[in-house]
C-alpha cells in the first residue's frame, strides 16, 4: 500500500511516498517535480527500513538507579519512568524554583509542533528555559534577514537567471532545492558559488569564489561597494523602500575590492565579476546556508548578504528571494503563563530572544554557562529532546563536564547516544514515519503538507507528542493539554488557516493556506519598525550593536584562536554534511556506514608535501580546547593553509569528535553564536 508523508530523517523535510506491506515500511521515494530519470536519490531515505527496524533502536524506557556513566540502565514501564520524571520536575520546582528545569531541543523531530508542545509544557510549568540550537543553525541567520527586511526569505532558484550559493551544499543537504538549481542551470541560469571548499556546485559554477573561511561579511560589503560605485543598484527600489543607503554606501566604501581581496584569498577581479554578474542578471537569488552559521560574525555577515538582495531589487520576486507567507496558525506556546520576574538563562541576548514569535530561545551555549558558571543561576534538571549535545555542541569537553554535573538528566531519543548514556532516564521516541505532526517547513510559507504516521510505533517507543502530553497530565496540566491525539492538537493549532488534518490526508500534495503573491511590499511595506528595508537599524544602534554591518571598517579576525597561533598552524574547517548521515545520526546503520566507513581530514597536497604527510597517515589535530585523531586524505578541494575535518563522527568515537577542538568563549554579540565552523589548529603526524 502506498502512503504519503514527509520524511524527517534530516531537516530537508522532503515529501515522500512510502510503500507499506503488512504494516511494515518496505521502501520510500522522494517526490519531485523532475521526471524519474532526473531525480536525486537520497541514501538515507533508501535506508529508511534499516533505520526504522534497526536492532539497536531503543524500544523501552530506561532508568538508572545510580548516577553517572558507571550506573547501569534497567528497563522500566512507561508509568514508572514518567512518574519519576514528573516527580523530579516537582522536586526541583519546590526546592529551587521552576526555572532550574530546562528543556533542550536538538534539530531532529522538527522545529514544528513538537517544539511548540515542549514550549507550552515548560511555560505552563513556569520555566522560561526551553532552548533550541538555533544560535548555530539558521535562526541566527533568520534574525539577520528579519532585522533587514522583516522575514527570512526563501530563495526561488528554479526560475532564476542567476543563482549565488553562499555557504550551502544542497547536493548533500537538500535534494529538492538542488533539483531546482540543476533545473535552472539546464535552462541557462548563471551560477556563482562562495565556498572555501570545492563542492560539487563549485565544480559546475561559472564563478567560484574560494573564500577564506569566515570572511563572508567583508566579501558582501565589498560586493555592495562595487554595485554602488558602478551604479548597478535598483535606484527606484532603493529610494522608495530602503532606509540608510548613504550610511551603507559609506560603510561599504571601506571595503574596496583592490584592498580586501587578498586578505580573503580572492582577487579584486573575482569580487568585481561576482558583483557585476549578480547585479545585472535578473531575476537573481542568493541561497545562504550553514557556511554563514556557526561563525562569530554570523549576524552582521548575513545582514550584509541580505542587503545585496535589496540593493539589486530581487526581494519578493519570482526567481529572486521570496518573502514567505506563513500559514495562519494559533500560537499555542502559552508564554503568557510565565512569571514575569524570572529571566531566562539566555538573558544576555535580549534581541535574539525576542525577535521572532515562533523561535523562542536559541542560545544553546548559555545552558553550559548556567550549569558550570551558575550564570545567571544554575540549571539542575535537563530534558534533552532529539539532540545529541555531547557531540554536536561547541567545546565538547566543557559540554560533557556540564552534562555530568547535572542533578537529573532525561533524554528522549530513538538511539543510545553519547548524550543518552549520561542520562538518569531515557524515554524511547518513535521516529518520523511513526508519528503525525505539523512540520514547520510546511507552515513557514503558504503550502501545508502533512507529516503522516504511516507505520506503528516500534516496540514501546512513543511519538514525541504523546510523551509530552503524558508528562503534562502528570504535572496537572489536563486543561492545557486536553488533546488525546496528534490530530486533535494539530487541528486546534491550524484552525485559523481553515485547514484540518482530514483535508490534508485527502490532499497529500498539500493545501495552500493563502494565495502566493509577489512584491507584497508595494502595498504593505516590509515588516520592520520603519516599514522599509533597513540598511541602517535604529534598533541595533539603541541596543549598542553596529547599525550598519562592518561600518567600523575593522578586519576583526573571525577565526577562533587566531590570536594564539604558531607559525605552522592551519585553518580547520568543520566539513560538509555528507548525504549519508544527519549530523551524528546513522553511523550505526550498516548500509550507510559501508558507503562511507571512515572519517577523513582533507589536506591540500602542498601542505602535505611541506609536512611530509601522505594519504592514510594518522594525524593529531590540536587546539587550546582539546585534540582529535583522524586519517589524512590529500585533496585539492581545500585551499592551501586549510584543512577540512569530517563532521559528525564523535558519536562513533570521541577521538574523532571535531567539537573537541572548537571554542565557546568568543561569540557573536547579537546571537551568542560560537565558531564551530572555523578555527586555527596544530597538526602533526602520529
Ligand atoms: N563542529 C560542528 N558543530 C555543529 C555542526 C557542524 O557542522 N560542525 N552543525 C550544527 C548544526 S547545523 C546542527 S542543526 C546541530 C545538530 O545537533 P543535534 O540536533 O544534536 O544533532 P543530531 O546528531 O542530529 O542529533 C539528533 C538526535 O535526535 C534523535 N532523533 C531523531 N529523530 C527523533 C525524533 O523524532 N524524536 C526524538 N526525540 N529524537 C529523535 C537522533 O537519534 C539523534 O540522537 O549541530 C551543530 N553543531
Ligand atoms: N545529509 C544531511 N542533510 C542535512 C543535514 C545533515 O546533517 N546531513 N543537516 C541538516 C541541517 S540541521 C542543516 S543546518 C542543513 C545544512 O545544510 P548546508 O548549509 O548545506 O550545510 P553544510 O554542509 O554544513 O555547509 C555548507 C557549506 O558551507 C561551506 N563553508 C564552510 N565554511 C564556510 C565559510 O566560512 N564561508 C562560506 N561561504 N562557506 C563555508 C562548506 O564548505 C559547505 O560546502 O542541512 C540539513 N540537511
Ligand atoms: S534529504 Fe533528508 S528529508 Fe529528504 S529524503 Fe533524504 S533524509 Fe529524508
Ligand atoms: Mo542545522
Amino acid at each position: 500500500m502506498k502512503r504519503d508523508t514527509v520524511c524527517r530523517l534530516c531537516s530537508a523535510c522532503c515529501p515522500v511516498e512510502v510503500d507499506i506491506e503488512e504494516g511494515r515500511l518496505v521502501s520510500a521515494e522522494r517526490k519531485s517535480f523532475l521526471p524519474p530519470g532526473k531525480r536525486l536519490n537520497c541514501p538515507k531515505l533508501k535506508a529508511a527500513p534499516d533505520i526504522v527496524y534497526s536492532p539497536v533502536r531503543l524500544t523501552r524506557p530506561l532508568v538508572k538507579d545510580k548516577k553517572g556513566l558507571g550506573g547501569a540502565f534497567r528497563e522500566a514501564k512507561w508509568d514508572e519512568a514518567l512518574d519519576l520524571v514528573a516527580g523530579r520536575f516537582k522536586y526541583f520546582k519546590d526546592r529551587h524554583g521552576p526555572e532550574t528545569v530546562c528543556w533542550f531541543r536538538g534539530m531532529a523531530a522538527d522545529w514544528g509542533a513538537p517544539w511548540d508542545y515542549s514550549n507550552r509544557l515548560m511555560n505552563a510549568f513556569g520555566s522560561p528555559n526551553t532552548i533550541g540550537n538555533g544560535s548555530v543553525c539558521h535562526v541566527a541567520r533568520d534574525m539577520a534577514h528579519n532585522y533587514t527586511y522583516g522575514n527570512m526569505t526563501l530563495a526561488q532558484p528554479r526560475d532564476s537567471g542567476c543563482i549565488i550559493i553562499w555557504g550551502k551544499n544542497d547536493q548533500n543537504t537538500a535534494p529538492s532545492a538542488c533539483e531546482a538549481i540543476l533545473y535552472a542551470r539546464d535552462h541557462g541560469a548563471k551560477l556563482i558559488v562562495i565556498d572555501p571548499v570545492r563542492t560539487g556546485f563549485a565544480k559546475m559554477a561559472d564563478l567560484w569564489l574560494q573564500i577564506k573561511p569566515g570572511y563572508d561579511g567583508q566579501l558582501a560589503m565589498s560586493m555592495i561597494n562595487e554595485i554602488i560605485i558602478n551604479g548597478l543598484y535598483e535606484r527606484e527600489f532603493v529610494k522608495r523602500f530602503t532606509l540608510g543607503f548613504e550610511e551603507l554606501k559609506r560603510a561599504s566604501s571601506l571595503y574596496p575590492a583592490e584592498e580586501v581581496a587578498e586578505r580573503m584569498w580572492l582577487t579584486p577581479d573575482m569580487i568585481r565579476e561576482a558583483a557585476r554578474v549578480y547585479a545585472t542578471t535578473k531575476p537573481a537569488c542568493i541561497i545562504d546556508g550553514n557556511g554563514l552559521d556557526m561563525q562569530i560574525q554570523v549576524f552582521q555577515s548575513t545582514r550584509a548578504v541580505c542587503m545585496l538582495r535589496a540593493l539589486t531589487g530581487n526581494l519578493d520576486k519570482n526567481g529572486g528571494d521570496l518573502i514567505p507567507q506563513p500559514v495562519p496558525m494559533r500560537d499555542i506556546k502559552l508564554k503568557e503563563m510565565l512569571p514575569k520576574d524570572i529571566p531566562p538563562i539566555t538573558v544576555d541576548y535580549r534581541l535574539f530572544n525576542e525577535f521572532h514569535k515562533h523561535w523562542g530561545l536559541q542560545v544553546q551555549s548559555c545552558l553550559i554557562d548556567s550549569i558550570l558558571d551558575r550564570r545567571p543561576y544554575p540549571i539542575r534538571m535537563l530534558i534533552v529532546q532529539s539532540g545529541n549535545p555531547a557531540v554536536t555542541m561547541t567545546d565538547s569537553n566543557r559540554v560533557k563536564k556540564a552534562l555530568e554535573s547535572l542533578e537529573f538528566l532525561v533524554v528522549i531519543d530513538l538511539f543510545m547516544t553519547r548524550t543518552a548514556e549520561l542520562a538518569d532516564v531515557i524515554l524511547p521516541a518513535a521516529g518520523c514515519f511513526e508519528e503525525t505532526q505539523l512540520n514547520r517547513a510546511y507552515t513557514r510559507n503558504n503550502l501545508v503538507v502533512l507529516q503522516n504516521q504511516v507505520i506503528d510505533w516500534q516496540g514501546e517507543s512513543r511519538p514525541n507528542w504523546k510523551i509530552i502530553f503524558e508528562l503534562a497530565k502528570r504535572l496537572g496540566m489536563e486543561k492545557e493539554f486536553p488533546w488525546r491525539t496528534a490530530e486533535e492538537a494539530i487541528n486546534y493549532q491550524l484552525a485559523p488557516s481553515g485547514i484540518t488534518t482530514e483535508m490534508l490526508r485527502k490532499n497529500p500534495e498539500g493545501l495552500c493556506a493563502v494565495e502566493t503573491e509577489y512584491e507584497k511590499f508595494q502595498k504593505k511595506g516590509f515588516d520592520t519598525p520603519s516599514g522599509k528595508v533597513e540598511f541602517f537599524s535604529e534598533r541595533l544602534r539603541t541596543a549598542g550593536h553596529m547599525p550598519v554591518p562592518f561600518m567600523d571598517g575593522r578586519n576583526t579576525d573571525p577565526i577562533s584562536f587566531s590570536g594564539q597561533v604558531k607559525e605552522d598552524n592551519i585553518i580547520g574547517i568543520s566539513g560538509e554534511k555528507t548525504n549519508l548521515f544527519t549530523h551524528t545520526q546513522f553511523h550505526n546503520i550498516p548500509v550507510l556506514l559501508k558507503a562511507e566507513p571512515e572519517a577523513y581530514v582533507d589536506i591540500h597536497p602542498e601542505d602535505g608535501q611541506q609536512r611530509g604527510i601522505i594519504s592514510g597517515d594518522m594525524l593529531r589535530i590540536k587546539t587550546p580546547r582539546g585534540c582529535i585523531r583522524m586519517q589524512a586524505r590529500l585533496s585539492d578541494v581545500v585551499h592551501p593553509g586549510s584543512i577540512q575535518i569530517a563532521w559528525g563522527w564523535g558519536e562513533v568515537d570521541p577521538e574523532l569528535s571535531i567539537n573537541n577542538l572548537t571554542d565557546d568563549y568568543r561569540r557573536d554579540p547579537v546571537t551568542g553564536t560560537p565558531s564551530n565552523r572555523v578555527f586555527m589548529c596544530e597538526i602533526e603526524k602520529v
